[in-house]
């Protein structure tokens, strides 16, 4: 009985702090994304503003981008609706686009819509942000230009069946001696303008340091959860160079790449 009247309490205090902390716990702020993103870039059409923000400034790799669509009328926040964004890179001769990630539904996450690009090439891109506001229907789009460094947290391989692949290398943002959790998405390139996830791919992953010839115990072979994700763990034991080696297979062999990280 004591338990059971202790666990209400306790769960009672969970929701008095919770509310009084909500603002801070969050880690976007929906009224304000500006104070913890950054603003990639605005437009406007049928009637609707449309906002995109990112985590970071944008490099080669996998970065979530949030869309918050406000009525232009009436400044209010639009909190059902389909979105979803579209990168497109025009290189003269022929354009292209690259694996991306719709909002899951139609409800907005503390007023925003999540997406997900996966920046193949550095350089400019046009990001086209498409919204089906689902109160009235209004279909719209807005494109904004974004610029894309340079970097190293994404691989292109060409499989064993001949077709091309990017490998990407989500987490760790931040590696950190110890264990990590390792995040990588799979997809490839069915045409220039469609890039679906791999999701039936066995994976072996096997860290190890180059320049002292050893590895580390305890790792976690990524296993795919959804969208062409993977989760495993990775441990490394000390600070410096480390190179994770992984293996792809789907029955047969398919692909071999390698991430190297800096531990420090
Ligand atoms: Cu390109």
């Amino acid at each position: 009985m004591h338990c059971i009247r202790f666990a209400v309490v306790a769960f009672m205090s969970v929701i008095l702090m919770a509310g009084c902390s909500e603002e801070s716990t969050q880690p976007v702020n929906n009224e304000n994304p500006e104070e913890s993103l950054l603003k990639v870039g605005e437009g406007a059409d049928q009637g609707y503003k449309v906002e995109l923000y990112s985590e970071n400034t944008f490099a080669i790799g996998y970065h979530r981008i949030y869309v918050k669509l406000t009525r232009t009328s009436t400044h209010a926040l639009v909190d059902r609706a389909a979105v979803s964004i579209i990168p497109m890179m025009n290189m003269g001769q022929m354009k292209h686009s690259a694996p991306h990630e719709d909002h899951e539904g139609v409800a907005a996450i503390n007023g925003l819509f999540h997406c997900a690009v996966n920046f193949i090439m550095a350089g400019t891109w046009e990001l086209r942000a498409n919204f089906r506001d689902e109160k009235n229907g209004t279909v719209g789009e807005v494109a904004v230009n974004v610029n894309v460094a340079a970097g190293n947290m994404l691989k292109s391989v060409v499989g064993t069946d001949g077709k091309n692949y990017f490998i990407t290398l989500v987490k760790p943002e931040k590696p950190v001696v110890g264990m990590n959790d390792l995040e990588i998405t799979v997809h490839y390139r069915e045409t220039m303008m469609s890039f679906p996830a791999v999701e039936n791919l066995t994976v072996k992953m096997e860290p190890t340091m180059p320049s002292m010839g050893h590895g580390s115990p305890n790792n976690v072979d990524p296993t795919h959860q959804q969208n062409g994700h993977y989760l495993g763990k990775v441990n490394f034991t000390m600070t410096g160079d480390w190179r994770v080696d992984l293996d792809f297979a789907r029955g047969d062999s398919l692909l071999h790449t390698s991430f190297d990280i800096t531990v420090p």
